[in-house]
């Protein structure tokens, strides 16, 4: 197990609010460590000039930090220096594939498989460039336990089948989908593949080369880091094949007044001034996870886990949806008879924070038959104390609207 109690001190919401605070919304966004804070502050107090345009000495210095950064998501996860995208967030990395990709390489009649438990980022995009492109959406399944149906999978993976884009974890049932199998039989149909990172990379050891997905979005503040700054890996080869996403500032190579040429990649794909500060702090995260441990990180998150399922199963107002074997620290739920909404709010009285709603996941919620649910989710500064005040917490709640 980490030490909690130091790791705690590094955040320091814990200590502008009360000691007892609970924080388990780490699935939604993150709490930040101070070194994050002072290396964001650090930027606008210190060195706050434009990247790769200024030839004075802030200005290379903020360009050596901003290009830092992108070599430590590299090293993260086993990418390509120039394959690695900043972009605002996890959806901003799948539009850029679905329009710059996706318009070039799509025709009517070809699919795009999804699974139906995507967050709204990985279907909405898709939505729209299937009605510009007319390819056809299939899904892949999900069962009883939230894990994915793949027993049919020779009816779903056709050689019509041109992009398949799937989560790589559940943010609403934690389920680790196996995206290593499921690249595989893409890759078997002459597929490109996207995988849905934004739970996964903050949380477990994420190798592209080792999964050999064409392209892996994520969002860095899930992983400690701020909001407005994510990730897009590609492939290189099919970065340098697409078209650019935006046009302006830094992705050109030469412009005239009626055509240009493109930058190399990745900055292609980085038009005007980019979110140099929250950059540096998402390296500066990386730095303070790589400090600790993902491994480590991984393992005290399973302890969590498997102690918050044991305690809350034993509550018998509490269900709990999803029930894969491999999954992260991700427990959605609902009390009987109790909207989680309310139920949001009175664990608020009690300083202890969990996300209540449709998780940006409606089609799951659909096929669940429920508006919504409770989600509580762990990282490295939870600790069990947490787990047993979200249970007592529960507990009093169902005793509190039963009377
Ligand atoms: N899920 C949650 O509470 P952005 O907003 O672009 O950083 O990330 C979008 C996103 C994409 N994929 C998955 C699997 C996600 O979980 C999220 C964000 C948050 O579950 C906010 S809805």
């Amino acid at each position: 197990m980490l030490e909690v109690k130091n790791i705690r001190e590094d955040f320091p919401i814990f200590t502008e609010r009360a000691d007892n605070f609970v924080y388990l919304d780490s699935s939604a966004t993150t709490l930040k460590p101070q070194t994050v804070i002072d290396a964001v502050a650090d930027y606008y107090s210190k060195y706050s000039a434009n990247v790769h345009r200024s030839i004075y000495s802030i200005g290379e210095k903020a360009t050596a930090e901003y290009e830092g950064s992108r070599k430590k998501v590299a090293d993260l996860i086993n990418a390509d220096y120039h394959s690695v995208i900043f972009t605002r967030g996890t959806t901003e990395s799948i539009n850029l594939v679905a329009y710059a990709w996706a318009r070039k390489n799509l025709k009517p009649g070809d699919e795009i498989l999804l699974t139906e438990m995507e967050h709204h980022s990985n279907i909405i995009p898709w939505q729209i460039c299937s009605q510009e492109t007319g390819a056809v959406l299939k899904h892949i399944p999900f069962d009883e336990n939230g894990e994915l149906e793949l027993s049919q999978h020779e009816k779903l993976f056709t050689d019509k089948t041109k992009l398949v884009a799937i989560i790589h974890q559940s943010n609403v049932f934690g389920t680790i989908n196996p995206v290593k199998d499921i690249i595989e039989m893409a890759k078997g149909v002459g597929a490109v593949t996207l995988i849905d990172a934004a739970q996964s990379v903050p949380h477990q050891k994420v190798d592209v080369q080792d999964l050999d997905c064409d392209f892996l979005a994520f969002s860095g503040h899930k992983m400690l880091g701020p909001t407005g700054v994510g990730v897009l890996y590609g492939k290189p080869e099919i970065l340098e094949e697409m078209p650019p996403f935006m046009g302006g500032g830094e992705m050109i190579r030469t412009v005239s007044l009626n055509e240009s040429t493109w930058n190399e990649i990745p900055w292609k794909f980085e038009a005007g001034t980019p979110n140099i500060a929250q950059a540096i702090g998402l390296g500066s995260a990386i730095d303070y996870i790589n400090e600790i441990g993902l491994d480590k990180i991984h393992e005290h998150e399973q302890d969590i886990l498997t102690y918050a399922l044991e305690k809350m199963q034993k509550i018998p107002e509490v269900n709990i949806y999803g029930s894969a074997d491999e999954r992260g620290a991700v427990v959605s739920f609902n009390l009987d008879n109790i909207h989680p909404h309310d139920l949001s709010q009175l664990l608020d009285n009690d300083d202890i924070a969990i996300r209540a709603g449709h998780h940006c996941a409606q089609p799951i919620m659909k096929k669940l038959g429920v508006s919504a649910t409770g989600r509580a989710s762990f990282y490295l500064y939870n600790s069990k104390e947490d787990v047993d005040r979200l249970c007592e917490s529960l507990v009093k709640t169902v005793k509190f609207m039963g009377s």
